[in-house]
């Protein structure tokens, strides 16, 4: 039994968790807030807005959205706009939170089935493991058993050489044997900062001047065709990953991303104070997603 403001706290205490795991796993996460503060840009953590998480999925029987989605829609998010990207193999959802100040969710997930068979009997040897889904077994009013959940292996610890087979086909496929649910990245709200760091020009211009490695893919900063979503991220940070029978290696963690949301244009009358996040572009973009995603793959982490 739950009562909807009971659900609100649990909520809170699942995204703590998963944002201090976060930036245990992301140092640039620890780097990017003391350098805003170190500039004046915000006087603690606290102060930034999350524009939106994201997860990625195996999308399999028992696992991906479907299973994924139900945490987060039993804490009152709604399942928006679906994004299909064909080369990568994804298909993606993003959620609405309950209230403003949660952040929006972006989940994915691998289309499996249209892998080679031998990188689709490589996942499923892992994920056959899952033989119901494991979201029904999960007390969801539970916020540890959620935050365990989230962070506990779903299947066996990946082989090295599976790891790189998956690698050379699906890079999203490998980061997802050996992450799992860990958060991929979180989001800083550029539009909400003091002027001088508010557009996403002047703000990557300030990561940069901190030695912060950009994702190139695409251009620095990602531009939805309408103009108004404009999104930037950094590449990956590097963990050193233990694999089944005690092979070692660094692989791509988790990144950081930033966004920027214009006010849409029949609201741009509007006084700067009265404009809220319902004035500002939603949703996501197919065209930025498809270059945000490469933050984890070699080619932007091996730069
Ligand atoms: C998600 C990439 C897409 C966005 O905001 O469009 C994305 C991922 O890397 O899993 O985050
Ligand atoms: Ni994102």
């Amino acid at each position: 039994m739950s009562t909807s403001s009971n659900n609100i706290e649990t909520l809170d205490g699942v995204m703590n968790g998963l944002m201090s795991r976060y930036r245990e796993r992301v140092p640039d996460v620890n780097g990017i807030i003391d350098a805003m503060i170190a500039d004046g840009v915000i006087a603690s953590a606290g102060d930034i807005e999350n524009d939106h998480i994201a997860f990625r999925t195996m999308g399999v029987p028992n696992l991906g959205i479907a299973s994924f989605e139900k945490i987060f829609l039993h804490y009152g998010y709604q399942k928006r706009d679906e994004y299909n990207f064909i080369e990568k193999k994804l298909t993606a959802y993003w959620f609405s939170p309950p209230e403003p100040r949660f952040p929006r969710i972006f989940v994915s997930e691998l289309r499996v089935h249209e892998l080679s068979e031998t990188a689709q009997q490589i996942i499923r040897n892992y994920t056959d493991q899952v033989t119901s889904d494991p979201v029904d077994a999960l007390d969801l009013d539970d916020a540890q058993a959620v935050d365990a959940f989230l962070h506990q292996p779903l299947w066996e610890t990946p082989t090295l050489a599976d790891y790189q087979t998956l690698l050379a086909e699906s890079e999203y496929a490998a980061w997802v044997i050996y992450n799992r649910y860990y958060l991929n990245h979180f989001t800083i709200s550029v539009h909400n900062l003091k002027a001088g760091y508010n557009t996403i020009g002047e703000y990557v211009a300030f990561l940069e001047q901190h030695g912060f490695k950009l994702n190139t893919a695409g251009g620095k900063v990602k531009i939805s065709p309408d103009g108004d979503l404009r999104q930037s991220s950094t590449v990956a940070q590097m963990i050193d990953a233990d694999f089944a029978g005690g092979d070692t290696y660094r692989i791509a963690g988790s990144y950081v991303e930033f966004a920027e949301r214009l006010v849409l244009p029949q609201f741009r009358n509007l006084s700067p104070e009265s404009v809220t996040r319902a004035h500002r572009r939603e949703g996501f973009e197919t065209g930025n997603a498809d270059k945000i995603f490469e933050s984890t793959f070699t080619s932007q982490t091996g730069k």
